[in-house]
């Protein structure tokens, strides 16, 4: 198998700490996004939409991170990362959705405008964006931080596809010059943290 990432990019990390956790074989290619090369005819081949990540396994070929990680832990046939019961399944499903479509939407922006951007060199955070992005962070953060009341993961004690994909932002949202208010979710915070002392995860960390 091939797989296409960026360093940096949260929905890369997730996909890529997947291979790693997982600890398959698949050859990793770097892209660079700023060269404009996820829109040359070969790449769009493999990822209509220029962007990453991508997977391709043999003529097969898959975009969509959450749909990505969820092929690579079927292959390994990890159990208890991605279970085949149902219910359990789901569970894990709904945060996948969740992560995409409500919480990480919040601590995307936030994260860009407070950490990435400037790192980037590319211009000074926009309060505004991040005003707005925290109202929407608050409301997610509550449902996230009483979910983690009793468990040291999402679903259960031990890591699953649902906290590599809601956590996908873990140390942009951990960095120093990160707006996210994370002492006011103790339990979100310390799950981020013990995230990144999973060796899978570690090891895709951003260099800032
Ligand atoms: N929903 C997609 C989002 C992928 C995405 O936004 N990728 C970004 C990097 S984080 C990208 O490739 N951007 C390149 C561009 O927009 O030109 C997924 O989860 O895979």
């Amino acid at each position: 198998m091939k797989f296409y990432t960026v360093p940096v990019s949260p929905n890369c990390r997730k996909a890529e700490s997947t291979i790693y956790h997982l600890d398959l074989d698949v050859e990793i290619i770097q892209k660079d996004i700023m060269s404009g090369e996820l829109n040359k005819e070969d790449y769009l081949r493999i990822n209509p939409n220029g962007m990453v990540p991508a997977l391709e396994d043999g003529e097969f070929k898959l975009w969509e991170s959450n749909a990505i990680m969820q092929y690579l832990a079927d292959k390994a046939r990890a159990e208890e990362f991605f279970p085949k019961n149902f219910k359990q399944r789901m569970s894990i499903v709904k945060w996948q959705f969740w992560g995409a479509l409500h919480f990480n939407r919040s601590v995307g922006t936030i994260c860009w405008e407070t950490v990435a951007k400037p790192a980037f060199g590319l211009g000074d955070p926009d309060q505004s964006a991040i005003d707005f992005a925290l109202d929407g962070f608050h409301c997610c953060a509550k449902i996230l931080n009483q979910q983690l009341n009793s468990t040291d993961f999402i679903v259960g004690n031990s890591p699953t596809l649902a906290d590599f994909s809601v956590g996908d932002h873990s140390a942009l949202a951990l960095n120093e010059h990160s707006q996210i208010p994370l002492d006011e979710y103790s339990n979100i915070k310390s799950w981020y943290q013990r995230l990144e002392e999973i060796p899978g995860w570690e090891k895709t960390r951003p260099s800032f």
